[in-house]
């Protein structure tokens, strides 16, 4: 996406993914995502392998909408429910359906507790924070228990050269600090919905853990 990375336009994108009766379409909710990886690209290369993965599951994802079978990957629950019915889940371990739309989207939905952490981190910091600490801190509480020690000394490096605050705050292109602190209250608790309605929806298929 050429465009510049604003916060307005990851709000409206999840805040389109939710349905009337409350089912997140999966095609906004990856246009969040792809809004994400616009901003970690501007933080340069140290960040690529993390862009790099975020986007082909997102490929992985828009080749099932745009494929044959694209009606069923309208929602997240359309997708979980053809995909088990149909036996396109790995449960166990990868074996014949390696990239089911399940568990790359799992992976995805593991990322957005991280940054619902994070942004709420950030909301609510002071101006000496550290940008650093509060990725760490987040990372640590949520994605890092899915990651083995390599991709976790990675990500480690990554942190270490993340810009300041006032960056951070500057690219989100929202307006004045204050604005910013104001978007961001608006818009945590429609990530934080929209990451419980994919959880309880996981929980209830046991599919947290899919390899
Ligand atoms: C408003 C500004 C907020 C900042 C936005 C930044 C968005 C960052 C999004 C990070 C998304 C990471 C997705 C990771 C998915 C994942 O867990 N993939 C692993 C497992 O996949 P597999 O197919 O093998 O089962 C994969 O091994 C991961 C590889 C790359 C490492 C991912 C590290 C994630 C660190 C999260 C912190 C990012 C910090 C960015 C700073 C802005």
């Amino acid at each position: 996406m050429a465009d510049t990375f604003s916060l307005q336009k990851v709000l409206e994108a999840f805040r389109s993914s939710m349905s009337e009766n409350k089912e997140v379409y999966i095609k906004y909710y990856i246009a969040g995502w792809q809004e994400l990886v616009s901003f970690m690209n501007s933080l340069g290369n140290v960040f690529s392998f993390i862009s790099k993965d975020v986007v082909s599951k997102i490929q992985i994802l828009e080749n099932f909408i745009s494929g044959e079978n694209g009606s069923y990957y309208a929602t997240i629950q359309s997708m979980v429910k053809y995909e088990l019915e149909n036996d396109l889940v790995d449960l166990i371990k990868r074996d014949s359906h390696p990239e089911s739309g399940c568990r790359t989207l799992l992976r995805l939905h593991r990322a957005l507790r991280w940054l619902e952490l994070f942004l709420e981190r950030l909301r609510t910091s002071s101006e000496d924070s550290k940008t650093s600490v509060m990725c760490s801190d987040a990372y640590n509480e949520s994605l890092a228990q899915h990651h083995p020690w390599l991709i976790r000394k990675a990500v480690g490096v990554a942190f270490c050269v993340l810009p300041g605050r006032d960056t951070f705050f500057d690219v989100m292109n929202a307006g004045d600090h204050t604005q910013v602190v104001a978007l961001l209250g608006e818009s945590l608790p429609l990530i934080a919905e929209v990451y419980q309605i994919t959880e309880d929806l996981y929980a209830k298929n046991n599919l947290l853990e899919l390899p």
